[in-house]
């Protein structure tokens, strides 16, 4: 990858960020890691495994969910996040809180990634441009207990490209640096995984690279993967069995120039971001 985000890895590839939710409930991992020994834990070994950024979130964001009370949130990542950073690794935040984010500055992380791209709470952009940190925009139309009732797009590319173009310029107003911002489709978020909506994304990915900002790309074992893999009663595979389908996305994002891939299970990821960029290299201009 020739687009280098400032305080962090710049290996040369598609970044693999390793995705740590410290929450009761996320869609695929909920539970898992809400023991903070054992998030760290879990952080470590992402890490061990080839990931180059540990993703900690303390809120989770799948369909429906509810929203978890500020002072929760703080107490589930705060402590993760300092004990990663104290090991050397870089960690960005999951979150739409400023005061969140700003913690979690405090506490070590190097990226912020805000899956409202700044909408959910005003105060962010000033607290990242003040930080100096990159910050990741997702296209986002609202919080996950009302989000599948916007997925109503004309054209769903040409629609979230100027979504996000929007939300740049107005994280630009408040201070955010222009090489610092990170731009992600927000597969899954208000987009009807029974449409082409995430597919269609995925295949114009350059619709996001070509506006010169890196671009982050979450399809780690989401429901339209499920919907895709469902068998012959139309059941969709459960989120377990995803994790292939997620590598061949990240294969497909990395080729297309992504910057990072979010993902839940690294070492499939690590490789497919390592098959791509051989192939971007043996194919100069024409990939
Ligand atoms: N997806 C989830 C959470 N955070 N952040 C970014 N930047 N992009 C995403 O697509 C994204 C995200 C939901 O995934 P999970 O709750 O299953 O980890």
């Amino acid at each position: 990858m020739s687009v280098a985000v400032p305080t962090l890895p710049a290996p040369g590839r598609c970044l693999v960020m390793g995705v740590v939710n410290v929450t009761p409930d996320s869609f695929s991992d909920g539970g898992s890691w809400f023991d903070p020994e054992k998030a760290v834990r879990h952080g470590l070994d992402l890490v061990a495994e080839g990931a180059d950024i540990v993703d900690v979130g303390g809120e989770s964001t799948r369909p429906g969910a509810p929203r978890v009370e500020r002072d929760e949130e703080l107490r589930r990542v705060v402590p993760v996040i300092e004990a990663l950073a104290a090991e050397g690794v870089p960690v960005s935040v999951d979150t739409m809180r400023a005061e969140v984010a700003e913690a979690a500055v405090a506490a070590g992380a190097r990226l912020v990634n805000d899956v409202s791209g700044g909408l959910a709470d005003p105060a962010m952009p000033r607290v990242v441009a003040a930080a100096r940190v990159p910050y990741v925009v997702m296209h986002w139309r609202g919080h996950s207990h009302d989000m599948q009732s916007r997925a109503v797009y004309g054209d769903v590319v040409a629609e979230v490209r100027d979504e996000l173009l929007r939300r740049v310029d107005a994280v630009l107003a408040e201070g955010v640096d222009p090489s610092m911002i990170v731009l992600d489709p927000g597969l899954g978020f208000a987009k009807n995984p029974a449409e082409h909506h995430n597919w269609a994304l995925i295949a114009h990915l350059a619709a996001l690279t070509q506006t010169g900002h890196p671009v982050l790309v979450g399809a780690s074992r989401k429901r339209f993967l499920g919907r895709l893999l469902a068998g012959p009663d139309g059941t969709p595979r459960p989120f377990s069995g995803a994790d292939d389908a997620t590598v061949a996305v990240t294969a497909l994002a990395a080729a297309a120039g992504a910057w990072c891939v979010r993902v839940h299970r690294v070492p499939g990821n690590a490789d497919a971001v390592r098959v791509a960029q051989a192939v971007r290299e043996a194919g100069g201009a024409d990939v």
